[in-house]
């Protein structure tokens, strides 16, 4: 080891000082986002402070794949256990069985062509290997909806660091927009991020108010207009803003109903316009929310929107409240877009990317192997999900207005 000249010694300690002094520069300036009012109508509301987690508060969510397997609980009811049921009753593989699986399938809302699609495969795949037992048809089924989830599957992209990611969020009301804007904001936060949320759905003086509980809890900035205003100008300002101030995201909110269906489709687009005019290549991502309770009334929604305005990825919500998750494989059948985001909760935490196999095993195998995996019991874990125990925080979880 040489000794370290004094001439350095200086130098680095005349750095180190430097960056302090910078640093308390840059605070005081993002301090006085506080005032900021860009001189348009749109104002900007600086990020609330990350919140710690109080003493005694409940544990940290459990593993992925155990969070996932309690929210499919009820669509596993629904589907799998009714398959169980039906390749334990029956002891041969014969046209009974086909014609029973046909109806099983339809009635889970996986949607007419998609059974008729998974059935022809299943029917060749079971010839081919001259099945006589039902029990393996199970296997067989479980591989070709993971084929058909995975075929399409891909995730929301990432910001590059050239320039702030924009999404532009749509979907009719109560699909769950807002609650998907806060769950993605906390998301980008927590990686660190620099997130602007704005507040685009200003037809609902509610609306606003919820965006903006949303945004503060997750930590982001949120530019709001005034009820009524013209959301074009919020989606503006927030993208100006977002560029000027160096942000990563901008997720924008919009109206999922206006006077009539072709005022929100215009809007829309305007919208889209807009955000591409401040940013050139903007929105990079068009995010369709569906509420997947609305069974095949999901698909008749996402071809409308997609229609207007070119919708890039889905996010389906509420899989942990209803038994009809399987319109998923609808989705993928019949749509061209890919599913990229799963809500299961209406906690922060409750937004997961879609991985089409966490999310068979989830629903397949669910209350055994999935819960077997990251906890001390599974026979335990399984107990929990039967109770309906929740690990997330309930205060994490913001009431909708509509
Ligand atoms: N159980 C459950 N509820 C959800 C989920 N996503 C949204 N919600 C609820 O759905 C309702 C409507 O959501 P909101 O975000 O206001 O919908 P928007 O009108 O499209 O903005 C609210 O009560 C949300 O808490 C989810 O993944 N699971
Ligand atoms: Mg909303």
């Amino acid at each position: 080891m040489s000794a370290v000249p004094p001439v350095a010694l200086v130098v680095v300690l005349a750095a180190l000082v430097l960056a302090a002094l910078l640093a308390v520069a840059l605070r005081g300036r993002r301090k006085g986002w506080d005032a900021v009012d860009d001189g348009g109508p749109s104002e900007l509301l600086p990020a609330a402070p990350p919140r710690a987690r109080q003493p005694g508060a409940p544990p940290p969510p459990r593993s992925v794949l155990e969070r996932l397997a309690e929210g499919l609980t009820r669509t596993r009811g629904q589907v799998v256990e009714r398959l169980d049921a039906l390749f334990g009753a029956r002891k041969v593989v014969d046209e009974e069985l086909w014609r029973q699986l046909e109806e099983l399938l339809i009635t889970s809302d996986v949607g007419v062509r998609a059974t008729h699609r998974l059935l022809d495969t299943m029917r060749a795949r079971a010839e081919k290997e001259e099945l006589k037992d039902p029990g393996r048809l199970r296997t067989i089924l479980r591989s070709e909806v993971q084929k058909a989830l995975s075929s399409r599957a891909r995730k929301l992209p990432d910001p590059t660091g050239d320039g702030p990611l924009v999404i532009m969020v749509v979907g009719v009301n109560g699909a769950g927009k807002t609650t998907t804007i806060g769950k993605l904001a906390a998301r980008h936060v927590r990686a660190g991020r620099k997130v602007l949320v704005a507040a685009g759905d200003t037809f609902r003086a509610a609306a606003i108010e919820q965006v903006v509980v949303w945004a503060k809890r997750a930590g982001a900035e949120i530019v709001r207009g005034e009820p009524g205003s013209d959301p074009a100008s919020v989606a503006h300002d927030a993208v100006t803003a977002a560029v000027s101030r160096g942000a990563d995201v901008v997720i924008c909110d919009t109206a999922g109903r206006l006077h009539t269906k072709s005022d929100l489709m215009a809007e829309l687009v305007k919208v889209k316009r807009v955000l591409g005019r401040v940013l050139p290549g903007a929105p990079h991502a068009i995010l369709l929310v569906l509420d997947s309770t609305n069974g095949q009334n999901a698909i008749a929604q996402a071809r409308e929107f997609d229609a207007a305005v070119g919708v890039t990825g889905i996010a389906l919500t509420k899989l942990d409240g209803t038994a009809r998750g399987g319109v998923i494989i609808g989705i993928a059948d019949e749509l061209e877009i890919p599913v990229m985001l799963i809500g299961i909760g209406e906690g922060m935490d409750d937004l997961r990317d879609f991985e089409p196999e966490d999310f068979v095993a989830a629903l397949f195998d669910g209350g055994v192997q999935a819960l077997g995996r990251g906890s001390n019991s599974a026979a335990e874990a399984a107990r929990d999900v039967e109770r309906g125990i929740r690990a997330d925080d309930p205060d994490e979880s913001v009431a909708g207005q509509g």
